[in-house]
């Protein structure tokens, strides 16, 4: 039977097919063997053996695999931040988006709890992103937004994505009715998230599609990229890539360059390119200690 892996936890993965019931499986041993990880996303095949054990038999190549969070087969990231409580950094967002562009998916940008958003805060990220994701405002607290959320991922494989604290789990139980996911308080002392989700699942969404519940994480890996890359990660750097005076230009504070030129102007955000410089330098770090 072929289904799809909605949720794995302690050895275990539970498996869903197309009739809409989950099989709690095992993997074969070779997939170990083969450094094959089963992750939630993955369609498999699976069998019931005499004994009414399931079996992961096969899985089958995947369109895409994320190892933070551990999720495969995702067409559209839902980068989940609050408008506060947790504090949403720009610079995480961007990693965030950087990420998706790494892996040709699509991104929506979601900031959480209208409730705590102040104009000057809206205006700023809208100003900022608008021109370049789908961005939407919701409520965890009252739907507001939701609808128009839906409307985005619905028919997709979309999974939530962002730090712990921000609404991820409330929004799938307001998005899909019968959804129970746990959600939690965030700390009143540091007004962070504490990590309620443990686990990726998946719900399935009633118009068609499959949503992701995933854990909050806000610590990245230094980004697996060359140098070179990073400007194609930043869509609206592209248009000015090849047009700096010098061919290995990579923006920083070399002279008669096109991107700072786009920056001065306007055309490019001053945060979108923060955040550039600050993870090229790390990149240029992380590849000198290479050598
Ligand atoms: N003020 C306000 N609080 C909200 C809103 N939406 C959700 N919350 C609260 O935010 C807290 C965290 O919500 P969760 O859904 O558990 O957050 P999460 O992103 O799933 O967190 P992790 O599972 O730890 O990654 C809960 O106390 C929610 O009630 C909102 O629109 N406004
Ligand atoms: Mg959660
Ligand atoms: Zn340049």
């Amino acid at each position: 039977m072929k289904g799809r892996i909605v949720k794995g936890i302690a050895g275990f993965y539970y498996v869903r097919t197309a009739q809409g019931i989950v099989y709690q499986c095992k993997a074969r041993g070779i997939f170990k063997k083969e450094g094959i990880v089963p992750t939630v996303g993955d369609e498999a095949d699976i069998e019931v053996l005499e004994d009414g054990d399931a079996v992961i038999n096969t899985i089958f190549p995947r369109k895409n695999i994320f190892i933070r969070p551990p999720i495969s087969n995702v067409d559209c990231l839902v980068l989940v931040f609050a408008a506060a409580q947790p504090e949403p950094s720009r610079s995480t967002i961007d990693r965030f988006l950087v990420m998706t562009e790494k892996n040709h998916i699509n991104a929506v940008l979601c900031i959480n709890k209208l409730d705590l958003l102040t104009e000057e805060r809206r205006k700023k990220l809208t100003d900022i992103y608008s021109p370049l994701y789908p961005l939407v405002f919701v409520s965890g607290k009252t739907g507001e937004g939701t609808d128009e959320l839906r409307k985005l991922i619905e028919g997709r494989s979309a999974a939530f994505a962002g730090p712990s604290g921000v609404g991820k789990s409330t929004l799938l139980n307001l998005l899909i009715e019968d959804a129970t996911a746990q959600t939690g308080e965030i700390s009143r002392k540091t007004l962070r998230g504490r990590n309620t989700t443990r686990h990726v699942e998946i719900f399935p969404l009633e118009g068609g599609g499959d949503l992701f519940d995933t854990p909050g994480f806000t610590s990245f890996d230094v980004l697996e990229a060359d140098e070179a890359e990073l400007q194609h990660l930043y869509p609206e750097m592209i248009p000015y890539i090849g047009k700096c005076r010098y061919d290995n230009c990579r923006h920083l504070r070399e002279p008669g360059c096109a991107v700072r030129e786009a920056v001065r102007s306007g055309a490019i955000t001053k945060s979108r390119y923060t955040s550039y410089c600050a993870q090229l330098e790390e990149i240029i770090e992380k590849n000198k200690n290479k050598y």
